[in-house]
Protein backbone atom coordinates (compact mmCIF):
# COMPACT_ATOMS: atom_id res chain seq x y z
CA UNK A 1 0.00 0.00 0.00
CA UNK A 2 2.75 2.07 0.70
CA UNK A 3 4.97 1.18 -2.10
CA UNK A 4 1.90 1.95 -4.55
CA UNK A 5 1.17 5.44 -2.92
CA UNK A 6 4.90 5.94 -2.99
CA UNK A 7 5.13 5.38 -6.45
CA UNK A 8 1.67 7.17 -7.37
CA UNK A 9 3.76 10.14 -5.53
CA UNK A 10 6.68 9.94 -7.50
CA UNK A 11 4.42 9.40 -10.52
CA UNK A 12 2.63 12.64 -9.85
CA UNK A 13 6.07 14.97 -9.20
CA UNK A 14 7.59 13.76 -12.68
CA UNK A 15 4.43 14.54 -14.29
CA UNK A 16 4.34 18.05 -12.54
CA UNK A 17 8.41 18.10 -13.19
CA UNK A 18 7.19 17.28 -16.97
CA UNK A 19 4.97 19.57 -17.22
CA UNK A 20 7.29 22.36 -15.71
CA UNK A 21 9.91 21.56 -17.95
CA UNK A 22 7.36 21.25 -20.90
CA UNK A 23 6.28 24.84 -19.96
CA UNK A 24 9.62 26.32 -19.50
CA UNK A 25 10.91 24.89 -22.83
CA UNK A 26 7.43 26.03 -24.68
CA UNK A 27 8.34 29.95 -23.25
CA UNK A 28 11.87 29.72 -24.53
CA UNK A 29 10.81 29.01 -27.70
CA UNK A 30 8.76 31.71 -28.10
CA UNK A 31 10.50 34.97 -29.28
CA UNK A 32 10.89 37.77 -27.32
CA UNK A 33 8.95 40.36 -28.70
CA UNK A 34 8.16 43.39 -27.09
CA UNK A 35 7.27 47.11 -28.48
CA UNK A 36 10.68 49.13 -28.66
CA UNK A 37 11.54 52.50 -29.33
CA UNK A 38 15.42 51.98 -29.90
CA UNK A 39 16.69 49.53 -32.59
CA UNK A 40 20.07 48.84 -34.05
CA UNK A 41 20.26 47.23 -37.27
CA UNK A 42 22.92 45.85 -39.24
CA UNK A 43 21.80 45.93 -43.17
CA UNK A 44 24.09 43.06 -44.57
CA UNK A 45 24.39 43.33 -47.72
CA UNK A 46 25.86 39.62 -49.88
CA UNK A 47 27.25 41.33 -52.36
CA UNK A 48 27.71 45.42 -53.23
CA UNK A 49 24.76 47.72 -53.10
CA UNK A 50 25.58 49.88 -56.29
CA UNK A 51 23.75 47.79 -59.59
CA UNK A 52 22.41 45.25 -56.98
CA UNK A 53 18.16 45.82 -57.07
CA UNK A 54 17.33 44.34 -54.42
CA UNK A 55 20.18 45.68 -52.58
CA UNK A 56 19.39 49.65 -53.38
CA UNK A 57 16.10 48.55 -52.46
CA UNK A 58 16.98 47.07 -49.15
CA UNK A 59 19.51 49.93 -48.10
CA UNK A 60 16.98 52.93 -49.43
CA UNK A 61 13.79 51.56 -47.04
CA UNK A 62 16.02 51.28 -44.00
CA UNK A 63 17.71 54.49 -44.55
CA UNK A 64 14.43 56.14 -45.06
CA UNK A 65 13.41 54.52 -41.83
CA UNK A 66 16.11 55.30 -39.85
CA UNK A 67 15.56 59.15 -40.72
CA UNK A 68 12.35 59.35 -39.57
CA UNK A 69 12.82 57.36 -36.64
CA UNK A 70 15.03 58.75 -34.28
CA UNK A 71 15.63 55.83 -31.65
CA UNK A 72 16.66 53.72 -34.98
CA UNK A 73 20.41 53.27 -35.49
CA UNK A 74 21.30 51.52 -39.11
CA UNK A 75 24.57 50.34 -40.05
CA UNK A 76 25.25 49.03 -43.76
CA UNK A 77 27.79 46.13 -44.12
CA UNK A 78 28.69 45.14 -47.62
CA UNK A 79 29.86 41.38 -47.31
CA UNK A 80 31.36 41.31 -50.93
CA UNK A 81 31.42 38.66 -53.63
CA UNK A 82 33.62 35.74 -52.02
CA UNK A 83 30.07 33.94 -50.42
CA UNK A 84 32.49 31.30 -48.92
CA UNK A 85 33.25 34.27 -46.57
CA UNK A 86 29.78 35.08 -45.45
CA UNK A 87 29.27 33.17 -42.64
CA UNK A 88 32.48 34.24 -40.67
CA UNK A 89 31.90 37.56 -41.54
CA UNK A 90 28.35 37.58 -40.26
CA UNK A 91 29.63 35.77 -37.09
CA UNK A 92 31.82 38.48 -35.79
CA UNK A 93 30.09 41.07 -36.68
CA UNK A 94 26.94 39.43 -34.22
CA UNK A 95 29.64 38.74 -31.56
CA UNK A 96 29.96 42.38 -31.51
CA UNK A 97 26.69 42.35 -29.54
CA UNK A 98 25.77 45.76 -31.28
CA UNK A 99 22.98 45.05 -33.34
CA UNK A 100 19.28 44.10 -32.21
CA UNK A 101 18.82 42.53 -35.85
CA UNK A 102 20.17 41.46 -38.38
CA UNK A 103 18.43 42.48 -41.87
CA UNK A 104 19.34 41.32 -45.37
CA UNK A 105 17.89 40.08 -48.48
CA UNK A 106 18.94 37.21 -50.26
CA UNK A 107 18.08 33.16 -50.62
CA UNK A 108 21.13 31.37 -49.45
CA UNK A 109 21.49 33.69 -46.61
CA UNK A 110 18.81 31.52 -44.04
CA UNK A 111 21.29 28.78 -43.41
CA UNK A 112 24.05 30.88 -43.29
CA UNK A 113 22.00 33.06 -40.53
CA UNK A 114 20.51 29.13 -38.57
CA UNK A 115 24.11 28.67 -38.23
CA UNK A 116 25.60 32.00 -37.28
CA UNK A 117 22.02 31.94 -34.51
CA UNK A 118 23.15 29.07 -32.85
CA UNK A 119 26.10 30.82 -31.65
CA UNK A 120 24.55 33.45 -30.82
CA UNK A 121 20.74 32.61 -29.55
CA UNK A 122 19.28 35.46 -28.68
CA UNK A 123 20.20 37.10 -32.32
CA UNK A 124 17.14 37.97 -34.38
CA UNK A 125 17.62 37.82 -38.03
CA UNK A 126 14.89 39.09 -40.85
CA UNK A 127 15.57 38.15 -44.61
CA UNK A 128 13.81 38.86 -47.73
CA UNK A 129 13.86 37.19 -50.72
CA UNK A 130 14.54 33.86 -48.67
CA UNK A 131 12.11 31.25 -47.56
CA UNK A 132 12.64 29.59 -44.34
CA UNK A 133 10.54 29.00 -41.33
CA UNK A 134 10.57 27.13 -38.08
CA UNK A 135 13.73 28.62 -36.85
CA UNK A 136 12.68 31.19 -33.77
CA UNK A 137 15.42 33.45 -34.45
CA UNK A 138 14.79 33.95 -38.18
CA UNK A 139 11.74 35.39 -40.19
CA UNK A 140 11.52 35.57 -43.81
CA UNK A 141 9.27 37.33 -47.03
CA UNK A 142 9.66 35.41 -50.25
CA UNK A 143 8.67 37.69 -53.02
CA UNK A 144 6.91 35.67 -55.70
CA UNK A 145 9.56 35.98 -58.46
CA UNK A 146 7.71 32.85 -60.46
CA UNK A 147 4.66 35.74 -61.17
CA UNK A 148 7.36 39.10 -61.71
CA UNK A 149 9.09 36.53 -64.03
CA UNK A 150 5.42 35.20 -65.80
CA UNK A 151 4.33 38.70 -66.72
CA UNK A 152 7.96 40.15 -68.10
CA UNK A 153 8.01 37.03 -69.63
CA UNK A 154 4.33 37.39 -71.16
CA UNK A 155 5.61 41.20 -72.26
CA UNK A 156 9.05 39.68 -73.53
CA UNK A 157 7.00 37.01 -75.33
CA UNK A 158 4.70 39.60 -77.40
CA UNK A 159 7.91 41.46 -78.54
CA UNK A 160 9.74 38.81 -79.60
CA UNK A 161 6.79 38.11 -82.04
CA UNK A 162 6.20 41.52 -82.96
CA UNK A 163 7.19 43.48 -85.55
CA UNK A 164 9.42 46.04 -83.07
CA UNK A 165 12.57 46.66 -85.26
CA UNK A 166 14.93 44.96 -83.00
CA UNK A 167 12.55 41.68 -83.52
CA UNK A 168 13.69 38.85 -85.77
CA UNK A 169 11.45 36.03 -87.01
CA UNK A 170 12.50 33.26 -84.90
CA UNK A 171 11.09 32.72 -81.24
CA UNK A 172 14.13 32.75 -79.10
CA UNK A 173 14.71 34.18 -75.76
CA UNK A 174 17.78 35.22 -74.03
CA UNK A 175 18.62 34.87 -70.17
CA UNK A 176 21.60 35.69 -68.68
CA UNK A 177 21.95 34.59 -65.01
CA UNK A 178 25.14 35.51 -62.87
CA UNK A 179 24.66 32.23 -61.20
CA UNK A 180 22.21 29.15 -60.50
CA UNK A 181 20.66 28.72 -57.42
CA UNK A 182 17.32 27.32 -56.55
CA UNK A 183 14.92 30.67 -56.74
CA UNK A 184 16.58 30.67 -60.16
CA UNK A 185 16.29 27.67 -61.24
CA UNK A 186 12.39 26.99 -60.02
CA UNK A 187 10.69 30.43 -60.04
CA UNK A 188 12.34 32.64 -62.00
CA UNK A 189 13.28 30.99 -65.51
CA UNK A 190 10.39 28.62 -65.54
CA UNK A 191 7.89 31.77 -64.66
CA UNK A 192 9.64 33.00 -67.80
CA UNK A 193 9.28 30.86 -69.88
CA UNK A 194 5.21 29.81 -68.93
CA UNK A 195 4.92 33.76 -69.63
CA UNK A 196 6.32 33.57 -73.28
CA UNK A 197 4.52 30.35 -73.82
CA UNK A 198 1.03 31.85 -72.47
CA UNK A 199 2.24 34.08 -76.34
CA UNK A 200 3.07 30.96 -78.37
CA UNK A 201 4.50 27.63 -76.79
CA UNK A 202 6.85 27.18 -79.80
CA UNK A 203 8.94 30.30 -77.47
CA UNK A 204 12.29 28.76 -76.46
CA UNK A 205 14.15 30.32 -73.57
CA UNK A 206 18.66 30.35 -74.03
CA UNK A 207 19.69 30.62 -70.60
CA UNK A 208 23.50 31.28 -70.11
CA UNK A 209 25.47 31.83 -66.35
CA UNK A 210 28.28 34.13 -65.94
CA UNK A 211 29.50 32.92 -63.10
CA UNK A 212 29.66 35.78 -60.61
CA UNK A 213 27.68 38.68 -59.95
CA UNK A 214 30.10 41.27 -61.39
CA UNK A 215 31.81 40.49 -64.77
CA UNK A 216 29.65 42.88 -67.02
CA UNK A 217 32.31 41.69 -70.15
CA UNK A 218 31.22 38.36 -69.65
CA UNK A 219 27.98 39.15 -69.29
CA UNK A 220 28.46 41.18 -72.81
CA UNK A 221 30.19 38.16 -74.48
CA UNK A 222 27.84 35.97 -73.71
CA UNK A 223 24.95 38.21 -74.92
CA UNK A 224 26.33 39.07 -78.25
CA UNK A 225 26.66 35.18 -78.83
CA UNK A 226 23.31 34.66 -77.73
CA UNK A 227 21.92 37.63 -80.25
CA UNK A 228 23.87 35.68 -82.87
CA UNK A 229 22.28 32.90 -81.68
CA UNK A 230 18.68 34.24 -82.31
CA UNK A 231 17.67 35.93 -79.10
CA UNK A 232 16.07 39.25 -79.63
CA UNK A 233 14.63 39.64 -76.52
CA UNK A 234 16.31 39.12 -72.68
CA UNK A 235 16.03 38.97 -69.03
CA UNK A 236 19.11 38.91 -66.42
CA UNK A 237 19.26 38.55 -63.07
CA UNK A 238 23.20 39.45 -62.97
CA UNK A 239 23.41 41.93 -60.22
CA UNK A 240 26.34 44.66 -61.63
CA UNK A 241 27.18 42.03 -64.62
CA UNK A 242 24.07 43.31 -66.41
CA UNK A 243 25.51 46.23 -66.87
CA UNK A 244 27.03 44.09 -70.39
CA UNK A 245 24.25 43.07 -71.47
CA UNK A 246 22.78 46.40 -71.51
CA UNK A 247 25.85 47.89 -73.48
CA UNK A 248 25.69 45.27 -75.60
CA UNK A 249 22.09 45.40 -76.70
CA UNK A 250 22.21 48.70 -77.24
CA UNK A 251 25.15 48.19 -79.56
CA UNK A 252 23.68 45.42 -81.37
CA UNK A 253 20.19 46.51 -81.31
CA UNK A 254 18.03 44.25 -79.06
CA UNK A 255 15.55 44.40 -75.82
CA UNK A 256 15.61 43.63 -72.37
CA UNK A 257 12.65 43.09 -69.80
CA UNK A 258 14.25 44.60 -66.54
CA UNK A 259 13.31 42.48 -63.31
CA UNK A 260 12.71 44.57 -60.05
CA UNK A 261 13.42 48.40 -60.24
CA UNK A 262 12.95 51.06 -62.91
CA UNK A 263 15.79 51.20 -65.30
CA UNK A 264 14.01 52.64 -67.64
CA UNK A 265 16.23 55.58 -67.93
CA UNK A 266 19.63 53.85 -68.25
CA UNK A 267 18.97 52.47 -71.67
CA UNK A 268 15.70 54.26 -73.47
CA UNK A 269 14.36 51.90 -76.22
CA UNK A 270 16.22 48.93 -75.28
CA UNK A 271 15.35 48.36 -71.44
CA UNK A 272 11.21 48.33 -72.44
CA UNK A 273 9.68 47.12 -69.96
CA UNK A 274 10.30 47.40 -65.91
CA UNK A 275 9.12 44.97 -63.16
CA UNK A 276 9.01 46.69 -59.49
CA UNK A 277 9.96 44.50 -56.37
CA UNK A 278 8.16 46.77 -53.48
CA UNK A 279 11.18 46.00 -51.30
CA UNK A 280 11.68 49.10 -50.28
CA UNK A 281 7.76 49.77 -48.75
CA UNK A 282 8.48 45.87 -47.24
CA UNK A 283 11.78 47.08 -45.36
CA UNK A 284 9.75 50.13 -43.94
CA UNK A 285 6.99 47.76 -42.91
CA UNK A 286 9.19 45.16 -41.37
CA UNK A 287 11.57 47.98 -39.28
CA UNK A 288 7.79 49.59 -38.26
CA UNK A 289 6.89 45.93 -37.02
CA UNK A 290 10.03 45.11 -35.37
CA UNK A 291 9.52 48.51 -33.03
CA UNK A 292 5.61 47.95 -32.39
CA UNK A 293 7.07 43.99 -31.69
CA UNK A 294 4.60 42.28 -33.97
CA UNK A 295 6.92 40.62 -35.74
CA UNK A 296 6.75 36.15 -35.80
CA UNK A 297 9.71 34.86 -35.63
CA UNK A 298 9.79 31.09 -37.34
CA UNK A 299 7.37 32.04 -39.76
CA UNK A 300 7.76 32.56 -43.44
CA UNK A 301 5.73 34.78 -46.13
CA UNK A 302 5.37 35.00 -49.55
CA UNK A 303 4.28 38.28 -51.11
CA UNK A 304 3.32 39.15 -54.95
CA UNK A 305 1.25 41.24 -57.40
CA UNK A 306 -1.87 40.91 -55.57
CA UNK A 307 -0.19 41.39 -52.27
CA UNK A 308 0.96 44.88 -54.00
CA UNK A 309 4.73 43.86 -52.94
CA UNK A 310 5.51 43.18 -57.37
CA UNK A 311 3.85 45.30 -60.04
CA UNK A 312 5.10 46.22 -63.25
CA UNK A 313 5.57 50.13 -64.32
CA UNK A 314 3.42 51.33 -66.77
CA UNK A 315 3.24 55.42 -66.94
CA UNK A 316 7.00 55.63 -68.07
CA UNK A 317 8.21 56.99 -70.90
CA UNK A 318 11.06 54.42 -71.37
CA UNK A 319 7.47 51.97 -72.06
CA UNK A 320 4.35 54.39 -72.92
CA UNK A 321 6.98 55.59 -76.01
CA UNK A 322 8.77 52.75 -76.83
CA UNK A 323 6.18 49.86 -77.15
CA UNK A 324 3.39 49.89 -79.92
CA UNK A 325 0.11 50.53 -78.12
CA UNK A 326 -1.44 47.33 -79.52
CA UNK A 327 1.11 45.16 -77.34
CA UNK A 328 0.62 47.33 -74.51
CA UNK A 329 -2.85 46.90 -74.41
CA UNK A 330 -2.61 43.25 -74.54
CA UNK A 331 0.25 43.50 -71.57
CA UNK A 332 -1.31 45.75 -69.17
CA UNK A 333 -4.96 43.41 -69.88
CA UNK A 334 -2.71 40.82 -68.66
CA UNK A 335 -1.20 42.76 -65.55
CA UNK A 336 -4.53 43.88 -64.57
CA UNK A 337 -5.41 39.99 -64.44
CA UNK A 338 -2.12 39.69 -62.31
CA UNK A 339 -3.00 42.19 -59.66
CA UNK A 340 -6.25 41.07 -59.34
CA UNK A 341 -5.08 37.28 -58.93
CA UNK A 342 -6.96 35.60 -62.32
CA UNK A 343 -4.06 34.39 -63.86
CA UNK A 344 -3.79 30.84 -62.71
CA UNK A 345 -0.63 29.25 -62.57
CA UNK A 346 1.15 26.59 -60.05
CA UNK A 347 3.88 27.71 -58.19
CA UNK A 348 6.31 24.81 -58.19
CA UNK A 349 8.57 23.97 -55.06
CA UNK A 350 11.32 25.70 -54.29
N1 LIG B 1 21.20 39.71 -56.78
C1 LIG B 1 21.80 40.86 -57.10
O1 LIG B 1 21.14 41.74 -57.68
N2 LIG B 1 23.11 41.09 -56.79
C2 LIG B 1 23.89 40.18 -56.16
O2 LIG B 1 25.08 40.42 -55.93
C3 LIG B 1 23.29 38.94 -55.80
N3 LIG B 1 23.99 37.95 -55.18
C4 LIG B 1 23.39 36.76 -54.92
C5 LIG B 1 24.13 35.72 -54.33
C6 LIG B 1 23.55 34.48 -54.06
C7 LIG B 1 24.35 33.38 -53.42
C8 LIG B 1 22.18 34.27 -54.38
C9 LIG B 1 21.52 32.95 -54.10
C10 LIG B 1 21.46 35.29 -54.96
C11 LIG B 1 22.03 36.53 -55.24
N4 LIG B 1 21.30 37.55 -55.83
C12 LIG B 1 21.91 38.74 -56.14
C13 LIG B 1 19.94 37.32 -56.28
C14 LIG B 1 18.91 38.03 -55.47
O3 LIG B 1 18.96 37.54 -54.15
C15 LIG B 1 17.52 37.80 -56.08
O4 LIG B 1 17.16 36.46 -56.01
C16 LIG B 1 17.44 38.25 -57.50
O5 LIG B 1 17.94 39.53 -57.65
C17 LIG B 1 16.00 38.21 -58.01
O6 LIG B 1 15.22 39.14 -57.38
Amino acid sequence: MIARKISLLAGLLILLAGSALFGAGKKQAEPQNKPTESLSVLVYIPGMVAGSPPYELLVAGAESFAAAHAGVNIKVYEAGFNQAEWEEQLTGLVASGEYTLVLSSNPSLPEICANVGKKFPNQKFILTDADFSGNPQISTYLFNQYEQSLYLGYLAGLITVSGMEHANPDKRLGFIAAQEYPLLNNHIVPGFRDGAQRIDPAITVDLRIIGNWFDANKAAELASGMIDAGADVFAAIAGGAAQGLIKTAQERGAYLVYHNINAYSSAPGVIIGCGLMQQKKLVEEILADVLAGKIQYGTSKIVGAKEGYLDFIADDPGYTQYVPEEIRRKFNAFMDDIRAGRVSYTLPPL
